[in-house]
């Protein structure tokens, strides 16, 4: 098996999950604990326990692809900071996805987080498509700016960026060097594609509740744009600040084509 070193720390292989519709309770982040993952991460948390969204909220498409609009359902930071010590007992590093409202939102959880000593590493999530009247922070590069600049003074560990998938020259190229001029340690790329629409042609209406049926596309639809992404980034960031490939990674050949695209 292929290991690798990610944030400083050596990884058994180079697989874990992505912060994702999986990793949000404690029996959720025990299976990825006891999976052959070489690392757990933690559902995005926000201040307060949210709900999220209307059921049905998530749901497999053809061509192992998936659509959702889960709404940042999560315990709450505080319950997570709770958890973290316990899935020590799964021997393997453990990094937390942080997704505030706000800027200060972020700062107070970062700033909390980064005393859990058995907690690895933070992944500050600008990129969820699925709040209503919030848009997707790594589309606004000045609000990028402001909120990368204030959690970078607080955060004591490796702290890394999941990005929405981008695609244009210009907007990687200028995300890059955003990214370039913070202490930034890792990307993400990709979140989901925002706002797909799914229709059941049967039943003559949407496969999603919340949001109209608008939601965020995953799985192997995204592979190409997880593949642009990392080989973008990959070629416009720092050498030292590494890159999680994430999207459509069923096989072992999905895998190999992130590595070949630059994915650490
Ligand atoms: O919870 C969600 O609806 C969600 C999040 Br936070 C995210 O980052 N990406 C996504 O597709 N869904």
């Amino acid at each position: 098996m292929i290991k690798t070193r990610f944030a400083g720390i050596n990884f058994e292989n180079p697989f874990f999950n992505a912060s994702g519709p999986h990793c949000t309770t404690k029996e959720e982040l025990d299976i990825l604990g006891q999976s052959k993952a070489a690392a757990v991460m933690t559902k995005s948390c926000t201040l307060e326990p949210r709900e999220g969204n209307p059921s049905p909220r998530y749901v497999d498409i053809t061509n192992n692809s998936s659509i959702n609009s889960m709404g940042l359902p999560n315990l709450g930071y505080k319950e997570y900071m709770k958890l973290i010590p316990e899935l020590t007992v799964h021997n393997k590093p453990i990094f937390s996805s942080v997704s505030g409202m706000k800027i200060e939102d972020n700062i107070q959880m970062i700033s909390e987080l980064s005393d859990v000593k058995e907690l690895d590493a933070i992944e500050l999530n600008l990129s969820c498509p699925n709040v209503v009247g919030k848009p997707q922070v790594g589309y606004d590069f000045q609000q990028s700016v402001e909120v990368i600049q204030e959690v970078q003074k607080i955060c004591k560990k490796p702290l890394g960026l999941k990005l929405p998938p981008y695609f244009d020259f210009v907007h990687f190229e200028t995300m890059a060097k955003i990214i370039n001029q913070s202490r930034v340690n890792f990307v993400t790329c990709i979140n989901s594609l925002g706002n797909g629409l799914v229709i059941d042609i049967a039943k003559e209406q949407v496969v999603i509740k919340p949001k109209g049926g608008f939601g965020g596309m995953g799985g192997k639809l995204v592979k190409p744009f997880g593949l642009s992404n990392v080989r973008k980034f990959r070629e416009l960031l720092k050498p030292e600040i590494q890159v999680i490939g994430c999207g459509g990674i069923f096989s072992g050949i999905d895998a190999f084509e992130y590595i070949l695209a630059g994915a650490d």
